[in-house]
């Protein structure tokens, strides 16, 4: 077991992709999903964050990426009192946090974020959290970080409850058992103008579809698992697309519509249908709140699909990965806990 000295730890987490798609809330304070989600957690992109709590800190001391934001900070402190209640305690963090990809740009940065924060701080507090209390905890930050706790296929649970207790994710099946790949085509750097949490907020407000979109999600979400258990990669395909463009659809009839593709996004879609209907390779795309597309493939077809997708107009770069493990806690780095300190 990794140990850290008293009061610090370092943690690990991975952005993961829905398959079957989280857009609205049913409960904004406690963060609740209107319905439940599937998702596959990636090996290749990284949050790495170090907590050191410190009663000499007046104020939590937060760097993101090398930087200090007012507001990231606002929610960052606002998520660590929710452990420091719960542990009983007052004390100040300093917090250092780095992606190793784009952050806010559709690649799921508040998942892997508040999955790693979660893990490190109840560890550098003792708290002792088991691994559905984390993703409880880890949704309170961010919907989808409830997933990335886990590694392989995870699915999250929307819950019925008011207190919001019985909605956190759980494993379905691991990486090993079904080890696709996911090529990302990254069709921008720059990020959204509109936060998925504004997004959905809007979206539930003023779109006409929403609500068949939260009543059709129970049905896509049974079809995956099915798929995800018995392996059945058609299956999937046609259901993760199905949900995708369903998601999309609502995002597009919110008011002001809500686009979130670029021309070289539609231009990937288009690409992986052909693959898929054309020349049969195991692929299906799915897009989140962002251009960027991931095309989830079986093992033998993600070479040529990343080859087909460089070649795309407007594609700046693509990303291979494959299926992750878990958030989970790694070596302190000195560096990375000394360059918060503002002393
Ligand atoms: C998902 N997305 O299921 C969907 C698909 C984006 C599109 O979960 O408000 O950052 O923090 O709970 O988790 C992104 O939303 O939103 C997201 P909050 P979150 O992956």
């Amino acid at each position: 077991m990794i140990t850290s000295p008293p009061g610090r730890a370092s943690a690990l987490a991975h952005p993961n992709i829905a398959l079957v798609k989280y857009w609205g809330k049913r409960d904004d304070a406690l963060n609740l999903p209107a319905s439940g989600s599937l998702s596959i957690t990636l090996d290749r992109l990284h949050t790495r964050t170090a907590v050191r709590f410190d009663p000499a800190l007046g104020a939590d001391d937060i760097v993101l990426n090398g930087r200090r934001d007012a507001a990231e900070s606002r929610k960052i402190s606002a998520f660590l009192d929710l452990l420091r209640a719960h542990a009983g305690v007052a004390t100040r963090a300093c917090v250092v946090s780095e992606n190793d990809f784009p952050t806010g740009a559709g690649l799921a940065s508040s998942a892997s974020g508040f999955a790693a924060l979660a893990v490190a701080a109840d560890r550098a507090l003792g708290t002792d959290l088991d691994a559905s209390s984390l993703s409880r905890l880890a949704r309170r930050g961010s919907g989808s970080a409830a997933r990335s706790i886990f590694g392989g296929f995870a699915e999250m649970a929307a819950g019925t409850r008011a207190d919001g207790e019985d909605a956190f994710a759980r494993p379905l099946l691991d990486a090993a058992a079904w080890p696709l790949r996911v090529v990302i085509a990254i069709t921008t750097r720059t990020a959204k103008s509109t936060s998925s949490r504004t997004g959905m907020d809007l979206s539930r407000r003023t779109s006409p579809f929403y609500r068949d979109w939260i009543t059709t999600g129970a049905g896509d979400l049974e079809v995956a698992r099915g798929a995800v258990r018995s392996r059945d990669f058609d299956r999937l395909a046609a259901v993760g697309e199905a949900s995708c463009l369903a998601m999309h659809a609502v995002m597009l009839s919110t008011r002001p519509g809500l686009i979130y593709w670029n021309g070289a996004t539609v231009e990937c879609m288009q690409r992986v249908r052909s693959l898929r209907e054309r020349d049969g390779l195991g692929v299906f795309f799915t897009i989140d709140a962002g251009p960027q597309v991931k095309a989830v493939c079986l093992p033998d077809a993600a070479a040529q699909v990343a080859d087909v997708l460089r070649d795309v107009a407007g594609v700046q770069d693509v990303i291979l990965s494959g299926l992750g493990e878990g958030a989970r806690i790694v070596a302190d780095s000195e560096l990375e806990v000394a360059s918060g300190n503002p002393a």
